[in-house]
């Protein structure tokens, strides 16, 4: 199976640290791809009308994004314990999770056009500061609900490579004021599957 990564996107390491957790990394020929709305990457666009990774091709020639539809598909390949649970409470516990380190990593992009990509006369400082407030919320919110002892799932992959993303942009100090976050990151950081995918890298927008 091909894999159209990069390695400084949350969401293609979110996928890549999934699969490394699910012992099924070795299937996976991953391919970097530099991609921005500014960007014609057209190996990228020939499988995602979207232009964006991570893109999932299988041996079949089946053709699958966005991440979270990826990490469902991979978690369906493997015997192992499955990082989807199957059943509520635990399932939706791990996709609304999931969901909440989406939502710090499209706003940790929108604050990066704003900080450094946008052209400066059309920078909107008033729209950065609502979506760093968005993160600092939803950093609070995992901040009350992390739970370092369990198995980790979907929401943890998703979670740690989100808050792994604004730190190595520098985008927001997360770990200020939240000592569980902090602690659990730092530790989730030591897994295999975090260090095997380390980001590099920087954006190309032409
Ligand atoms: N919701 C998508 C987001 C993917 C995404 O935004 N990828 C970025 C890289 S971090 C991209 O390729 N952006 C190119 C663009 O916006 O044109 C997912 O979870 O896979």
């Amino acid at each position: 199976m091909k894999l159209l990564y990069q390695t400084h996107s949350p969401y293609a390491r979110k996928v890549l640290v999934a699969a490394h957790e699910m012992g099924i990394a070795r299937d996976l020929d991953v391919i970097h791809h530099e991609t921005s709305p500014l960007l014609n990457n057209d190996e990228v666009f020939a499988s995602n009308p979207l232009g964006k990774v991570p893109v999932l091709i299988d041996a079949a020639g089946t053709v699958l994004f966005d991440s979270a539809v990826i990490c469902e598909y991979l978690d369906g390949l493997h015997a192992g314990r499955k990082l989807i649970p199957s059943y509520a409470p635990e399932r939706f516990r791990a996709l609304r999770m999931q969901a909440l380190a989406q939502g710090i990593a499209d706003a940790g992009i929108a604050v990066r056009w704003e900080d450094e990509r946008r052209p400066r006369h059309l920078r909107w400082p008033e729209f950065r500061d609502g979506q760093l407030r968005k993160i600092a919320l939803a950093c609070d919110f995992a901040e009350a609900g992390i739970e370092a002892t369990r198995q980790p799932d979907i929401g943890d992959v998703a979670l740690a490579t989100a808050l792994s993303w604004i730190e190595f942009r520098g985008v927001y100090a997360f770990a200020l004021g939240r000592p569980r976050l902090a602690d659990w990151h730092a530790r989730f950081s030591e897994r295999r599957s975090m260090r095997a995918t380390t980001f590099s890298g920087d954006t190309h927008d032409q």
